[in-house]
């Protein structure tokens, strides 16, 4: 089996001291609001005036609002780290989309401009030990290897395979989701931003200019067979997560930048802890993701990823279409359960013109903000 080999060059980087949004700026992405602020993640950056919003973004004397300073994954354009890649709105906090097809070798050299270890924890991949990037004692003590714990300042590469048993089966859609993350401490590695989306793709069904261009070849049976349909193909991501900052590696500094009395701060109230709970998907709240755009005709893959506490039971819902998804056959619904670590690839085709609601339907979670819109244009 002939076997590419694909190198991805990205960073861990805290959004507080990295420069994020001049270095998206110098790309000429700054759209509007995106880059309103040098100094965090913003939940949030409009239009949450009227919900029931108050609970997380009003910042005050004991309160953080709804600015976070957050650790994230970019991608670079080369080893030097100078120069961030270009990125789809629609990902949000989420790294960067590692897209592999059965039988790649990945290597992703990994720099750490973070404050602190950190690493990368692919699902579904192959490795040694040496690139398991996860963090555990081991029988015997033996001490964890360099994956697991890539100190700052620092660079590791990375190297997984991408076997067969990872890849779609013969009823399954082209790709697969899987994720990574990053697993020296996982709960306050993610809590603080770190993941990101994995795909795993039918061999041959990636583009061939080295440009891993999802729209290249994708066109499988599921798709000719279906009568008015443009085949124009959509790829998005939706990452559901309730990140509680509580559990951040910033929280202490966040209190300390945000809050207007850090002194006055309880951190055993529950209203307090509430408040850093931020029910987000792709990092945003109250209708705040971008890039979701489709027209009539399109075969809309959503690449669907859960992550979490037990509090993450999320039934994401979208009015207005159904999707399919394969599991001991072709279903379909409008509704799919997404629990904590389950990951799936699930495919709309667009048909009703106007903007649509999409949302996690736990009602506590619809309160949190965990809802958005897509739009359907002629
Ligand atoms: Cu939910």
């Amino acid at each position: 089996m002939s076997e590419t080999l694909l190198s991805i060059i990205f960073s861990g980087l805290g959004i507080s001291f990295s420069g994020y949004c001049l270095a998206i700026s110098a790309l000429g992405l700054v759209q509007g609001p995106y880059c309103r602020t040098l100094n965090g993640w913003e939940y949030a950056f409009e239009g949450t005036a009227g919900r029931k919003s108050q609970t997380y973004f009003e910042q005050g004397p004991t309160r953080i609002g709804g600015t976070y300073q957050k650790l994230v994954y970019r991608e670079y354009t080369d080893a030097s780290f100078q120069t961030q890649k270009a990125r789809e709105d629609h990902l949000g906090i989420l790294g960067p989309v590692i897209k592999a097809e059965v039988g790649d070798t990945l290597k992703v050299t990994f720099y750490n401009n973070g404050p602190l270890p950190l690493s990368i924890q692919p699902h579904g991949l192959l490795y040694s030990k040496g690139n398991e990037g996860s963090y555990y004692k081991t029988p015997g003590g033996s001490i964890p290897p360099a994956s697991s714990h890539v100190n700052p300042g620092t660079t590791f590469v990375y190297t997984w395979q991408v076997p067969r048993d990872v890849g779609p089966t013969s009823t399954d859609p082209n790709c697969l989701t899987w994720l990574y993350y990053s697993s020296v401490y996982g709960k306050k590695d993610t809590n603080s931003g770190l993941v990101g989306p994995l795909l795993v793709c039918r061999k041959g069904s990636l583009g061939k200019d080295g440009k891993q261009d999802l729209n290249s070849g994708l066109v499988g049976p599921l798709i000719v067979c279906r009568k008015n349909t443009k085949a124009n193909i959509v790829h998005r991501v939706l990452h559901f997560m309730i990140f509680n900052e509580n559990e951040s590696w910033y929280l202490e500094e966040n209190i300390n930048t945000y809050s207007l009395e850090p002194n006055q701060v309880d951190r055993n109230d529950d209203a307090f802890n509430l408040s850093n709970q931020m029910h987000a998907i792709n990092g945003r709240l109250f209708g705040n993701n971008q890039g979701l755009t489709f027209h009539v005709g399109d075969e809309v893959n959503f690449y669907l990823i859960g992550i979490g506490s037990e509090f993450d039971l999320h039934t994401v819902h979208f009015h207005g279409h159904s999707f399919d998804y394969t599991d001991s056959g072709l279903y379909r619904s409008d509704v799919y359960d997404l629990p904590p670590g389950v990951y799936k690839t699930v495919k709309m085709y667009t048909r009703d013109v106007g903007t649509w609601l999409f949302h996690c339907h736990v009602s506590s979670h619809i309160d949190g903000g965990m809802e958005s819109t897509y739009t359907v244009m002629k």
